[in-house]
């Protein structure tokens, strides 16, 4: 049997980098896929939803959405809590962190600086500070359920490092001053032996 393969963007950031870290971390052995924009554009039509990731393997329809890859490969690895409460829990942090995607995506994409200062600034003053109190009170340290690291906390790392680490123009690193528990988690994931290890390739 083949090894699955995980497609996306060659890009180190966003949804197709948090399921390559959790195949790595989980030990899977997989065909890391990395298209081009051009080559994208024959394939977008075959993809389930139109987007990436997707993730194929021999015998099984392909997979699409991110939560649900993160979800599947959480629950067959060991880095989703065995109790279905909990991981329920873990996967609705995952769902927040495609809406606050679906805030912040369409300021990338904003042609017009002043326009994009002012979508971002408004995202920063209002948006952030509710999103993050809500993320933070759902922490439990210093990964989201305790000491297992699980895919929620690869999503949180992955969507967040950018921005604590002030790389996305317009949102200040003050604005995430106020989360300790967030800034650990996502430092604690930067930390861990297998993440370190997956960049170090
Ligand atoms: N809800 C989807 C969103 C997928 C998505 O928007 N993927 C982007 C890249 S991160 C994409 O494929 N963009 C290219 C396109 O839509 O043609 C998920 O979580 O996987």
């Amino acid at each position: 049997m083949s090894q699955p393969t995980l497609t996306y963007f060659d890009i180190p950031t966003s949804r197709g980098e948090e399921c390559r870290l959790a195949l790595f971390i989980a030990g899977v052995p997989f065909t890391d896929e990395r298209l081009s924009l051009e080559q994208w554009q024959s394939r977008k039509a075959s993809a389930p939803f139109g987007a990436l990731p997707i993730f194929a393997s021999e015998g099984r329809p392909t997979l699409s959405q991110s939560n649900a890859i993160l979800r599947m490969l959480g629950s067959q690895h060991g880095l989703l809590p065995a109790d279905p409460w909990e991981s329920a829990r873990h996967e609705a942090v995952m769902c927040a962190v495609e809406e606050m995607r679906a805030k912040l995506g369409p300021t990338n994409r904003l042609k017009d600086p002043a326009e994009k200062q002012a979508a971002r600034e408004a995202l920063a003053r209002t948006y952030f500070p509710e999103w993050c109190a809500q993320v933070e009170q759902q922490i439990t340290g210093p990964f989201l359920g305790g000491a297992a690291l699980s895919v929620a906390d690869l999503k949180l790392f992955v969507a967040m490092g950018p921005l604590l680490a002030g790389k996305i123009d317009h949102v200040p690193t003050d604005v995430f001053e106020p989360f300790p528990k967030l800034a650990a988690l996502v430092g604690a994931v930067e930390q861990h032996p297998k993440v370190v290890a997956w960049y170090a390739r």
